[in-house]
């Protein structure tokens, strides 16, 4: 019998309850790939910017790539592109590390999949990726959540041992919806209120509303850690746990907010089955078969 230690949508109240997972894995003195103040900072806050970490060149690369898939995909019904409430806009499109040749390499590239084992102390595989485009105009917003509580509660992800790289490909600014996190809030899980309901990733890529912290935990946890917006040039690394409380407001100026995230995993954390009383979700949000470490590749950029 698995135990919960993460029971969230099970009828009990919301509440906040202490993390009981470490959250940078590496030994005492491994020496970290990139700088130790930088290591602290994701230790304490649960996230850390790397600004231009990729270089122009590369970043036009990517921001073609991503132009181009959704071109393709813009008018395709696939089950792994998902529109905008309200329009036909491209809000995200997942498995890009399978479907795309960019995207699979930059998926590998040391400079993120070295960080992600240094980080969890393990072999590290892709859970999930995705591209969120955040259009100008009708960009709306991803609600206050943490993807541990989904992943867990919907996919079955035992531990607090994986953590998220978002790639911007456009300017993020003060005013096109930049991700914005609660400082420490990774230290905490907020236990969430009703039960998941059948195919909720349906409705919940669009608009979340199960899996999302009370007013009460979030205003307790912003008196806490305050509010942090992560506005970066074209080309950072948002590097955020699992864990950390996050969203985005939406996107009403003409500039898109387009990011990759890929969400990487501890080997020995995958998924078991959901701690949700409902079936696995599909495989292009949640990788289930087939789980292998992720080669690591120096990019030539
Ligand atoms: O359900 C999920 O896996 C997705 N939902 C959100 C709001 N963020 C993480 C992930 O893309
Ligand atoms: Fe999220």
């Amino acid at each position: 019998m698995k135990t919960d230690d993460y029971p969230s949508r099970t009828g009990e109240p919301a509440r906040l309850i202490p993390r009981q997972d470490p959250v940078v894995y590496a030994p005492q003195g491994a020496p970290p790939p990139i700088s130790q103040a930088d290591i602290d900072q994701f230790e304490q806050r649960g996230f850390m910017v790397l600004h231009k970490l990729l270089p122009e060149r590369e970043v036009a690369a990517l921001e073609q790539a991503s132009a181009q898939l959704r071109k393709h995909l813009q008018h395709e019904h696939s089950q792994e592109t998902i529109t905008e409430p309200g329009s036909h806009e491209v809000r995200s499109i997942f498995r890009i590390h399978e479907t795309s040749p960019v995207f699979k390499q930059l998926a590998r590239d040391k400079r993120l999949a070295g960080l992600a084992r240094y980080l969890l102390n393990d072999d590290v595989y892709i859970h999930q990726s995705r591209l969120n485009y955040k259009p100008g105009f009708c960009g709306k917003e991803f609600y206050w959540h943490s993807d541990f509580e989904t992943w867990h509660v919907e996919d079955g992800m035992p531990r607090m041992r994986a953590v998220s790289m978002s790639i911007t490909l456009t300017d993020n600014i003060a005013e096109n919806g930049p991700l914005m996190l609660i400082p420490g809030s990774h230290r905490y899980f907020a236990v969430c209120e009703g039960i998941t309901p059948e195919n909720h990733h349906l409705a919940s890529l669009k608009k979340q509303e199960y899996g999302t912290p009370t007013e009460t935990c979030l205003k307790t946890l912003v008196e806490q850690g305050g509010l942090a917006s992560t506005v970066c040039e074209k080309g950072s690394v948002i590097v955020f746990d699992c864990n950390t409380i996050h969203g985005s407001n939406s996107n009403m100026t003409p500039f898109p907010r387009s990011n990759v995230f890929f969400v990487y995993n501890a080997l020995s954390n995958q998924v078991v089955t959901p701690f949700c009383a409902q079936p696995p979700r599909p495989e292009h949000l949640c990788a289930r078969q087939n789980i292998e470490p992720i080669p690591m590749e120096i990019s030539q950029h």
